[in-house]
């Protein structure tokens, strides 16, 4: 009994010990992270530029200050910043003293902007790691969607606050270069906005028929969508080997013919194909260089970035 009452008070005091979090940013997003660190019992000081956002997350246990120089002054944890753009990042800490400060910046930077917001941090003697994240506001403090943030650079820092970062979604760390968090958030949306573009013209081409199910539609959709996404894998293997025709089942002469298909399909059913064609004619090209027995990894090189 004595033990199960020691172990009860251990848990309680575990419980009302976590880390101090300060979040500068209560757009959607910052709101959402607040919103998650509050209910998993961390300490939280927010500031945003109109303060009226913060007014809610008061009235649910967040500390509130004045400004940013404040919020950063105050801060034992970490400062984690969720702004519109980098711009907005240093404007909003624009001469105020960093030293010995823990700095996370989760604000979308490319990767240039976040290695260079890591020089400009470390300067001014904080801290600092980089991050993306992979989710939407709804997502947040919700592990079962899948969301999840990159976060790339000072290694020791990611690991000292993991458990608080670990809070609004998953903590993926990829690598000690400050811009590569950045790097394969952009990488991501990048490849999400093609498939969006895809989804957008497919949807044109059913939109004439009258009698098509949409929502079945949409279904089929997301289910081939699902099942061709494993071509990263693929594609992969194929770059890190060089061997570009090893493992094709299907080859890249076969698709650029079945691009004539598709686009005559554009074509019947009055569609613009402008979301297609530039990638169709990458693949031509590849052909036309002798490629044919290719999959789809030599049109990577085309692209350039190597
Ligand atoms: N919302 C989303 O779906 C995406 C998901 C993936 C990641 N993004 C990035 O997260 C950053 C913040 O996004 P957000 O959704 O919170 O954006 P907004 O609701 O527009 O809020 C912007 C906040 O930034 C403040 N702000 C803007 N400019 C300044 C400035 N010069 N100085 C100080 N603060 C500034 C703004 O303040 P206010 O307008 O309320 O006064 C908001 O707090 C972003 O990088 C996304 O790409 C979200």
């Amino acid at each position: 009994m004595v033990w199960v009452c020691t172990s009860l008070i251990g848990m309680d005091i575990h419980s009302t010990s976590k880390n101090p979090v300060t979040l500068l940013g209560l757009g959607d997003m910052g709101t959402a992270l607040a919103r998650a660190w509050l209910a998993a019992g961390h300490p939280l000081t927010v500031w945003n530029r109109t303060p009226e956002k913060a007014e809610p997350l008061a009235g649910q246990g967040a500390r509130t200050v004045a400004g940013p120089a404040e919020a950063v002054a105050a801060a034992t944890g970490p400062i984690v910043l969720c702004l519109l753009d980098d711009a907005s990042v240093g404007e909003a800490l624009d001469g105020i003293d960093l030293h010995g400060k823990d700095v996370i910046n989760l604000t979308t930077s490319t990767p240039a902007q976040a290695q260079q917001r890591a020089r400009w941090a470390e300067d001014r003697g904080a801290r600092f790691l980089d991050g993306g994240i992979m989710a939407i506001p709804p997502m947040i403090g919700r592990p079962e969607t899948g969301g999840y943030i990159f976060y790339s650079g000072d290694h020791a820092l990611f690991e000292r606050h993991r458990e608080a970062l670990a809070v609004p979604a998953g903590a993926e760390f990829v690598g000690e270069d400050p811009g590569h968090a950045a790097l394969h958030d952009i990488a991501l949306l990048s490849a999400m906005t093609g498939m969006f573009a895809g989804i957008t013209h497919a949807f044109a081409l059913v939109g004439p028929e009258k009698d098509l199910d949409r929502a079945r539609f949409a279904t089929l959709l997301a289910e081939w969508l699902g099942a061709m996404s494993g071509a990263a894998h693929g594609m992969a293997a194929q770059l890190e080997s060089g061997g570009y025709t090893e493992g094709v089942t299907s080859n890249l002469a076969m698709m650029a013919a079945a691009n004539d298909t598709l686009l005559a399909t554009a074509r019947d059913q009055s569609v613009d194909p402008r979301l297609l064609t530039p990638y169709m004619e990458l693949m031509r090209l590849r052909v036309a260089q002798g490629h044919g027995d290719e999959g789809l990894a030599g049109a990577v090189g085309l692209l350039g970035g190597e």
